[in-house]
C-alpha cells in the first residue's frame, strides 16, 4: 500500500498552466524584474558591466601603501556603537559564526572590473541579526587596521551579497587583499569594501570616510557612475 500521508509524495504530475496565461505572463514578469528576491533587483546580464568600467582577468591591488600584517592570535573584530548587543570576537569566534558562499564582481572606481569572485565569510545580515541595531541607527562606520575609515547606509550594509570574508576562490585571503578578514559589498564601488576590517562602528549621523572626504562620492553605485564628489 502506498503511504499517502507524506504531503512532498508525487501525486501526478500537476496540470500546467496554459502558456500564455495571465499568470505565466506575469511569472515571467516577475522573473525578469527579480521580483520577491529581498533586497536589491537582479541584473539583467547585459547590464552586468557598468558604464565605464572594462573587464579585467587578474585582481588587481589598491590600497593606501601601509599593508598591515595582523597575525591570527591579535586579530580581532569590534562591533560598536548604536547596537543592543555589542560584539568582540577573536579569530575563532569568528570562524564559528554561520557561513555564507557568493561569487560576485568587483567594480573598482579606477574602471577595473572583475567577475566572478567566490567569496566565503559571515553574512552582513546574519552579523545584523546578532548585534540588533537600535532604530536610529542609520549608517555604518567601517575601521582598518591600516587607519582607513569608509562609511556605508545601513541598507547597503545590509545587502544580501554584502558579506565579510576570509576567504576567496577556497584560500584564505591574502594580506594584499585585506586578509584576514574584509568587507566586500559588491553592488558598490570598491573602496566601500573596507580590508583589513577591524571595527563595525553604528551611527546615527553619516560621516564620510577616507575616500568620501577626498573626492570620491558618498554613495559609490557603479551603474549610476557615482564616482566623484557629490558635494561642493
Ligand atoms: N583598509 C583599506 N581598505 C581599502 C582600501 C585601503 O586603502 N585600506 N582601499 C580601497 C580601494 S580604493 C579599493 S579599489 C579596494 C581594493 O581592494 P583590492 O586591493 O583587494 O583589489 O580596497 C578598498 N579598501
Ligand atoms: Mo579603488
Amino acid at each position: 500500500m502506498t503511504d499517502t500521508s507524506d504531503p512532498h509524495a508525487p501525486v501526478g504530475r500537476a496540470p500546467e498552466p496554459p502558456a500564455d496565461s495571465k499568470l505565466t505572463r506575469a511569472k515571467r514578469a516577475w522573473a525578469r524584474q527579480g521580483k520577491f528576491l529581498t533586497g536589491r533587483m537582479t541584473r539583467p546580464e547585459e547590464e552586468r558591466l557598468p558604464p565605464g568600467q572594462h573587464l579585467v582577468r587578474d585582481w588587481p591591488v589598491l590600497d593606501l601603501g601601509m599593508q598591515p600584517r595582523i597575525s591570527l592570535d591579535h586579530w580581532r573584530l569590534d562591533v560598536t556603537g548604536e547596537v543592543e548587543h555589542p560584539i568582540s570576537w577573536d579569530w575563532a569566534t569568528f570562524r564559528a559564526q554561520k557561513q555564507t558562499q557568493e561569487t560576485t564582481d568587483i567594480h573598482c572606481v579606477t574602471t577595473w572590473s572583475h567577475y566572478d569572485n567566490r567569496w566565503e565569510g559571515l553574512a552582513t545580515r546574519d552579523l545584523l541579526d546578532l548585534v540588533m541595531p537600535r532604530d536610529g541607527a542609520g549608517f555604518v562606520l567601517l575601521h582598518s587596521y591600516d587607519g582607513y575609515v569608509t562609511n556605508l547606509a545601513l541598507e547597503d550594509f545590509a545587502a544580501e551579497d554584502a558579506l565579510i570574508v576570509h576567504s576567496w576562490e577556497d584560500k584564505p585571503l591574502t594580506t594584499e587583499h585585506g586578509g584576514p578578514a574584509r568587507l566586500v559589498v559588491p553592488h558598490l564601488y570598491f573602496w566601500k569594501s573596507a580590508k583589513w576590517l577591524k571595527k563595525i562602528e553604528f551611527v546615527v549621523a553619516d560621516k564620510r570616510g577616507f575616500w568620501e572626504e577626498n573626492g570620491y562620492h558618498n554613495h559609490a553605485d557603479p551603474w549610476k557612475e557615482e564616482r566623484y564628489s557629490d558635494e561642493e
